[in-house]
């Protein structure tokens, strides 16, 4: 990002207030989380100092320092504890995003420019597990915002339905093995919703995290799934962010799931226009997904390695990898079975994303067999 934009940004943002109401909320809330034993990023890089600089700053979208931060404020069990209110934000208020930024992508500097995007060779993946004896299932997903639009607690009801209705008119346009249907929340059977969610393809409801941070307003208006008629891929519509991309299948062929995901997000591409930062990569709401905002995942079962939980999560730290449980991040495994997958996802291309992803669980593999 250009200093000079950067400036023009701030000067913009003292020329609109931010209310008493809300520096007190501010006030409140960082020293409970100063005083907190919170692991979060935010407890670790929102200094005193840091606060201070930012506490008075408001984004053209009228988003204030308290609409990055109140997630983390509210849940200290947080892992990372702020998201983007709108695309402005991570230039707004970069002393706290860089930081955070940094930590959780590797080291992706403030100084870093994000690679342009490389899907590279699909085939070249492979299947990780053809004996069918330790993945369970593979899917990889990408985030993408539309651009010209706010995120979550600066969007109106209007925008999100504005959001749904643009997406939905392409989804009509996709052919082949992407052909299929969107089923918006609204007025969904329950009994539908709940088993979508059990067979992994819909996204939950009542997420605390996303809640408190206000990504959860007028629901379920304007939120929806769009799935091809064999469930391999699927499109989520203004859950996290505005479109959440996903290939999936049972079994460990990732070249498989990859390609189709490749597909689906090139013809997307050539009916909406997404939200891409020249530094930064895709913007999307958290800043765990920028830059390629992909996430590469199997579900396996280890059960030798994920014996002894904090040593497998070491283990997967080794090779860039995190874990998480079957039923979503903040979530155990069940019946040894965990969700792994890449972590970075800024500097470096989709492609090299997916290698490193590959590389951590045919190690991982190889580790279990060795155990
Ligand atoms: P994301 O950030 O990619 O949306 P989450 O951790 O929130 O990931 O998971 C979203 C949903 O996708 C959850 O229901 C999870 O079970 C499912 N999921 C993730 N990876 C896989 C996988 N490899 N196989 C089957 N389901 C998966
Ligand atoms: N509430 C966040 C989750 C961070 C990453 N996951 C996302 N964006 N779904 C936390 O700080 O734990």
């Amino acid at each position: 990002m250009c200093d000079k934009r950067l400036c023009s940004c701030r000067k913009k943002s003292a020329a609109m207030a931010v209310d008493p109401a809300t520096l007190e909320k501010l006030e409140e809330g960082y020293d409970l989380l100063s005083t907190s034993n919170s692991p979060s990023l935010l407890k670790k890089y929102l200094t005193r100092e840091i606060f201070d600089q930012l506490k008075k700053r408001k984004t053209s979208y009228g988003s204030t320092l308290l609409h990055v931060i109140q997630s983390g404020l509210k849940n200290l069990d947080s892992g990372v504890g702020i998201y983007a209110p709108d695309p402005e934000a991570y230039t707004l208020f970069a002393e706290l995003f860089d930081p955070i930024i940094e930590d959780y992508h590797g080291g992706f500097t403030s100084k870093d420019i994000h690679p342009l995007p490389d899907w590279g060779s699909p085939a070249d993946m492979g299947n990780l597990d053809p004996s069918g004896e330790y993945v369970i299932s593979t899917r990889v997903r990408t985030g993408r915002s539309l651009a010209d639009f706010p995120f979550n607690p600066s969007m109106t009801e209007s925008q999100y339905e504005e959001i749904q209705t643009q997406v939905v008119e392409a989804f009509g346009k996709l052919e082949g093995e992407l052909k299929g249907q969107y089923y918006p929340l609204t007025g969904m059977q329950k009994d539908v919703q709940k088993k979508l969610i059990d067979d992994h393809f819909l996204f939950k409801e009542g997420d605390r995290f996303l809640q408190a941070a206000e990504a959860c307003k007028y629901w379920p208006t304007g939120r929806g799934i769009y799935l091809n008629d064999a469930k391999t891929f699927l499109v989520w519509c203004n859950e996290e962010d505005h479109l959440r991309i996903i290939s999936m299948q049972e079994g460990g062929d990732l070249g498989e799931v990859y390609e189709r995901l490749v597909r689906a997000v090139t013809s997307l591409e050539r009916k909406l226009t997404f939200s891409r930062n020249e530094r930064i990569g895709y913007l999307n709401f958290c800043p765990t997904n920028l830059g390629n905002a992909v996430r590469a995942s199997v579900h396996a079962k280890l059960p030798k390695l994920s014996a002894n939980l904090k040593k497998f999560e070491e283990i997967a730290g080794m090779y860039n990898l995190q874990v998480r449980g079957t039923r979503g991040e903040h979530e155990e495994g069940e019946g040894g079975v965990f969700d792994i997958s890449n972590k970075r996802r800024m500097g470096l291309t989709e492609y090299e994303a997916l290698i490193e992803m590959r590389n951590g669980v045919l190690e991982m593999i190889r580790l279990e067999k060795e155990s």
